[in-house]
């Protein structure tokens, strides 16, 4: 690393705790976040540590950009989630809420028809069948079942699920690195239901992900059921120049 690279790094970093603790202080959900200029002006940085402190506030879903209108404080009481490719435990450990699981099946079944499809594996492999009710600071917030090919990842226990999949994926060498996934608005069932906390049919977010390796390697299906109050997506969409 140059002295140069070192001290924009400083900066950025003592830009982003600057703006964190003011969020948390000072500013409530939607007010607007002090502007690029004001803010090269009052630390002193350049427009290009600004952007890169402020988007990555906007990664951790602490602020939302409006097209035009400028960046403003997000709703804690609402996840916003961007599309990077983050554990249920991170998203919820940057909005500095503790997340918590409930483990509700650990099962060992083959693939069959359609797993096996998704993980491109046969359908008589072995997967583990994993469902848990999500909790951030006690509050119920997804419902979340996966599928985890046991001949790439190894075998599970409950000890391995009660904290971060992700995490202990990562311990075996597995690291989740991009995924493909569909969301769809739907409601929950009674089940459902009575884990989120919810009425029978209230709105839901469902999110199909299916989760590789760098090296293309499938190694989770999930189902991930969101509670629609409490949970939204954020997409930057860029217009295509002709
Ligand atoms: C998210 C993922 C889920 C993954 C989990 C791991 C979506 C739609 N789903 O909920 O696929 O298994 O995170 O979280 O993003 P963990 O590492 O905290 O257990």
């Amino acid at each position: 690393m140059t002295a140069s690279t070192g001290k924009t790094a400083f900066k950025h970093e003592a830009l982003y705790t600057a703006l964190r603790t003011e969020i948390g202080a000072t500013l409530r959900p939607h007010d607007p976040l002090p502007s690029e200029r004001e803010l090269v002006a009052r630390f002193g940085v350049s427009r290009a540590t600004v952007r890169q402190a402020v988007g990555r506030l906007e990664e951790e879903g602490l602020v939302y950009r409006s097209q035009g209108a400028g960046t403003f404080v997000a709703d804690p009481s609402t996840i916003s989630k961007s599309l990077a490719l983050t554990s249920f435990s991170e998203d919820m450990r940057s909005r500095r809420l503790t997340p918590d699981s409930r483990l509700l099946d650990l099962t060992l079944v083959p693939a069959g028809v359609t797993v096996a499809r998704d993980l491109s594996l046969s359908p008589g492999a072995e997967v583990a069948h994993v469902r848990r009710l999500r909790l951030a600071d006690g509050l119920p917030m997804c419902v979340e079942e996966v599928w985890l090919p046991t001949e790439r990842i190894g075998g599970l226990d409950a000890g391995t699920v009660a904290g971060s999949l992700y995490d202990a994926l990562a311990g075996r060498g597995v690291q989740p690195h991009h995924a493909d996934q569909v969301i769809s608005a739907t409601v929950v069932d009674a089940d459902q239901a009575a884990l989120l906390g919810v009425a029978p049919y209230s709105p839901a977010l469902r999110v199909d992900r299916i989760t590789y390796t760098e090296a293309g390697v499938a190694v989770e299906r999930a189902e991930s059921m969101y509670r629609a109050d409490r949970y939204d997506f954020r997409i930057t969409v860029t217009r295509r120049t002709p």
